[in-house]
């Protein structure tokens, strides 16, 4: 069956996911393996184990990767914990913050899946819409301000999201014994039929994001749908919206493209809802339903053009948009490190090596889970996949920041820029598109890359470099100054040009690189880089006006530094 014909006839996302649930196997059935993606389940199987399974003549070891949806990546101190705890119950003792705010079980088996999810909704954390052909997790500019501005932002990004979720009854029934649980009560019907959306779904999956006024942190140009509130008298009094972004691309298929969205048009606050539905609406008609590599909202938007787009959505809402005006992003910031929220109270920003929040060598598991137990913080989650212990009082700044050093956890100020910039996919042993590995290299890759800068003088530079295990862009390495992107088993493709503020698709710079070449590869550019840049020019905008060409010819006649 194709995806399409899966949703129609899964009577509403059920599908036979009950049946197998109770089947006693340790694996379900390739159509509800789709189906189980919209409830926030992912089959995968562990890669690292795969050769030999087979050779020992063993099955895959099948297990599961579950995904909450954290509107703003918003948790309270008491949710956070919850989810910390489910961690040593299921799956491999770890939680991954996603680069959308979301926070992942990896290894969960099938006898788990029950148990977990229904413990997740008991603390009003879901994962229905995680995944699968819907708007998922809504993002929004994680900074708990406790300012008229951002209150409102984080709220309307809530409230978004409450109204995108999906309306079956089948998620609460399958997980949480058909008791919706109170304040994920959907907006908009009674659950058995999906206005939004209808029997089925989206073509392709569908993003969100809320930047903050001037702070491009949830890289805004990339999602479906990118909002970016405009500010008057201290408080938003409109929203442009940025349509048609997106970063996934196969290899060799010129006909797939990373593209960055187009604004589209400005929108009244009590209009944003009806606004952001109209236009998840033309995907929902126009979007390709025949060929999913093609089905991305970016296509319509790239081919139609934004004035057509504009004219249809215009005929949907039934009033003319306003024209989006120029829009700046003077600040684009990490939130790490200590800051004041406004309220008497602080927050501090930790740097999570890949989002991987564990006990393996610094105990940032440890850190965290007692940061928020013993000083009553609360969490929020960052689209670079940092924390944020968040309501510290001030006098408890002391002790929060004794806690986290005594786990071995370093301060946000103690890394160099670049570490504390550097994101990666969760690519090999979980992902099954992974051509090669991404989070397991980056720890070697980085501290390799940040050498190199302490050696040029660059050290105290902010380069930003993300790497992906597939051209699929989790990481979202092609909107950024540096993007490394697997190419094959061990090998990657190199892109630059990107800025830091992710208004710039980078470029191609260098195919099929050997893991232990990259540095190699970026050595002569970074040298170029210090030698030729103009005053205050980041490495970036740089590489974007020399262009790659000129960047390959000069970067070799560079004299290169000598190792020692
Ligand atoms: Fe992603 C598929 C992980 C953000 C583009 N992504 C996957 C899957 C589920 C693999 C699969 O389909 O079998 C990965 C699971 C790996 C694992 O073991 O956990 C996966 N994506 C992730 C996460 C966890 C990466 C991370 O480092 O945090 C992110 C989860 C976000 C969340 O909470 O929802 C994640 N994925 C992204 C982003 C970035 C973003 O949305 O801001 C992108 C690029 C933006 C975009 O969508 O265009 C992204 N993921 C993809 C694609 C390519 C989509 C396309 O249009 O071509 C795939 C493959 C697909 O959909 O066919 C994919
Ligand atoms: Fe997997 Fe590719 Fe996404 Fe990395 S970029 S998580 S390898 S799909």
């Amino acid at each position: 069956m194709s995806l399409e014909q899966i949703k129609a006839s899964s009577g509403l996302l059920r599908g036979s996911i009950g049946e197998e649930l109770d089947d006693g196997g340790d694996q379900f059935a390739k159509d509800t393996t789709q189906l189980l993606k919209f409830h926030g389940i992912y089959q995968q199987d562990d890669r690292d184990v795969r050769r030999e399974r087979g050779r020992l003549g063993l099955g895959k070891d099948f297990s599961c990767m579950v995904r909450a949806s954290i509107p703003g990546g918003a948790l309270t101190g008491e949710q956070y914990l919850v989810m910390d705890r489910l961690a040593d119950a299921v799956g491999n003792g770890t939680l991954r913050i996603t680069t959308r705010q979301g926070l992942q079980y990896h290894f969960v088996r099938k006898g788990d899946l029950r148990g977990l999810v229904r413990a997740l909704n008991d603390e009003l954390v879901t994962t229905l819409a995680a995944c699968g052909d819907v708007a998922r997790n809504v993002m929004g500019c994680p900074a708990p301000l406790r300012d008229r501005v951002s209150a409102q932002v984080t709220a309307s990004a809530i409230e978004l999201g409450r109204h995108l979720r999906p309306q079956t009854q089948a998620y609460w029934q399958l997980w949480v014994d058909g008791e919706r649980a109170a304040s994920l009560v959907a907006e908009d019907g009674d659950g058995t039929d999906e206005p939004l959306y209808g029997p089925t779904y989206l073509p392709r999956k569908f993003k969100v994001g809320f930047a903050f006024p001037g702070d491009n942190c949830v890289d805004a140009y990339t999602h479906d749908i990118g909002i970016v509130p405009s500010v008057a008298g201290g408080e938003v009094v409109g929203y442009t919206l940025i349509v048609g972004g997106g970063l996934g691309m196969s290899h060799n298929k010129p006909s797939t493209y990373p593209r960055l969205g187009d604004p589209v048009g400005v929108v009244a606050p009590r209009d944003l809802i009806a606004t952001v539905k109209a236009v998840i609406g033309i995907q929902r008609d126009h979007g390709d339903r025949e060929d999913r590599k093609h089905a991305r909202m970016k296509y319509l938007v790239a081919e139609w053009g934004i004035d057509a787009f504009r004219t249809e959505l215009e005929r949907r809402l039934g009033w003319p948009l306003a024209r989006p005006g120029p829009l700046a992003w003077p600040h684009t910031s990490d939130h790490l490190g200590w800051h004041g929220q406004g309220d008497g109270r602080a927050f501090l920003g930790l740097a999570i090596p890949s989002g991987r929040i564990q006990d393996n060598g610094a105990g940032y598991r440890s850190a965290i889970r007692e940061a928020v137990e013993q000083f009553g913080s609360n969490v929020r989650l960052t689209p670079r996949q940092d924390l944020l212990l968040t309501d510290v009082a001030e006098a408890d700044r002391s002790g929060v920041e004794e806690l986290v050093r005594a786990h071995g956890v370093p301060l946000a100020e103690r890394l160099a820029p670049s570490v504390r910039a550097a994101m990666a996919c969760p690519a090999l042993p979980t992902c099954g598109l992974a051509l090669t590995e991404a989070e397991r290299v980056m720890p070697v890759l980085i501290e390799g890359f940040q050498a190199e800068l302490e050696q040029l003088g660059l050290g105290d530079e902010a380069i930003h470099l993300r790497m992906a295990g597939c051209p699929n862009g989790c990481s979202r390495p092609y909107s950024t100054e540096i993007g490394i992107v697997g190419r094959g088993k061990n090998h990657y493709n190199v892109f630059l040009g990107g800025d830091a503020h992710g208004t710039r698709l980078n470029t191609p710079f260098a195919d099929r690189v050997a893991f232990n070449e990259l540095l190699d590869v970026l050595r002569p550019v970074l040298t170029f880089y210090r030698v030729e840049r103009l005053s205050g020019e980041r490495f970036g905008d740089f590489c974007a006006r020399i262009g790659p060409e000129v960047l390959r010819i000069r970067g070799q006649e560079m004299p290169q530094p000598v190792a020692g």
